[in-house]
């Protein structure tokens, strides 16, 4: 199945077992998995990757692709370590797969659509059957490639009686030339929780650097974050809609070890930085209502 026009073109494709869909422009293409409405690869012609996937990456049912933007929802990380509120949505919180249910499920294709050259695609999860959290919500997550900027919206629809309380991430892995080589602007000032210390409350001073594993829960930030790539001589910009948390990963080469998918040297060339609704920045959805996650992405030359 495909839609084409003379400077768009969605098509299905397929990725070893898993069921995707490619969006491409004159200047880029997006490759999105219909397991976890992941995106796996976010190109622009004749230029280094945007989003880092795993070398070692499968692509397989029922377990996440190491890379692209995995979905954390309806909660982030460790249960345990979510507010109360958040933790009250689920019946076993000790149990509770990290990083949510979404990204292990299988969405469905809901609607392709196109201005002159702006092709979209959303994905649906209509009834989502989450062990332990039975609450009804719909979730969509719509993809938009203009020309070389990638935007992504995550909508969650309460169908139930009650306000529900979630926290949520998308998990993006960006490709970089190397960790030591690159900063993130835009965080100077913010406070952060310092998972790797006791999650201690700490605040960024300057432009972050990296020297070492750093897994940090970053709040109140500003709605556009910059990776200054001075080794590919580009940024990459991260703009944030409705969010007020981002969460910068990187796991350096012992928890790297760890990691499935994962290359001994892969740790050198990804940095993740999530745009969140996490901590004190979760989402308290009433009755009925509709929340919106968005983040747009695209790369410029450094200035
Ligand atoms: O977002 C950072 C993080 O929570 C890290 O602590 C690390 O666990 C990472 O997510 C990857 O988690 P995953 O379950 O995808 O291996």
């Amino acid at each position: 199945m495909s839609q084409t026009a003379s400077n768009w073109q969605v098509r299905r494709v397929m990725r070893d077992e898993l069921v995707c869909w490619q969006l491409q422009t004159e200047q880029a293409s997006v490759l999105i998995a219909e397991q976890g409405a992941q995106v796996l690869e976010f190109q622009l012609k004749n230029q280094q990757p945007i989003v880092w996937l795993s070398e070692q990456a499968q692509y397989q049912k029922g377990q996440p692709v190491r890379g692209g933007i995995p979905l954390c929802w309806p909660w982030f990380g460790d249960l345990k370590r979510n507010p109360i509120t958040v933790q009250s949505m689920h019946q076993q919180a000790d149990l509770a797969p990290f990083h949510g249910a979404a990204r292990n499920l299988d969405w469905q294709l809901d609607e392709i659509s196109h201005t002159t050259d702006q092709p979209s695609l959303t994905l649906l999860l209509s009834e989502p059957v989450i062990a332990d959290w039975p609450h009804p919500v719909s979730v969509r997550c719509t993809f938009s490639l203009k020309q070389d900027r990638l935007t992504l919206t995550l909508s969650t629809h309460n169908h139930s009686n009650k306000t529900l309380h979630l926290s949520q991430a998308l998990h993006t892995y960006l490709a970089i030339s190397d960790i030591q080589r690159v900063q993130v602007e835009g965080l100077a000032g913010c406070r952060y929780i310092e998972t790797l210390e006791n999650w201690q409350e700490r605040q960024q001073e300057g432009l972050l650097s990296f020297q070492g594993e750093t897994d940090r829960i970053y709040q109140d930030v500003p709605p556009v974050i910059r990776l200054l790539d001075f080794g590919w001589q580009r940024q990459l910009c991260l703009k944030a809609e409705r969010s007020k948390s981002a969460v910068v990963w990187n796991p350096w080469a012992n928890k790297a070890r760890r990691l499935s998918q994962f290359a001994e040297h892969a740790w050198q060339h990804m940095l993740c930085i999530e745009t969140a609704n996490v901590w004190d920045d979760c989402i308290q959805l009433p009755a009925g209502q509709q929340a919106q996650l968005t983040l747009s992405l695209w790369s410029e030359p450094l200035s």
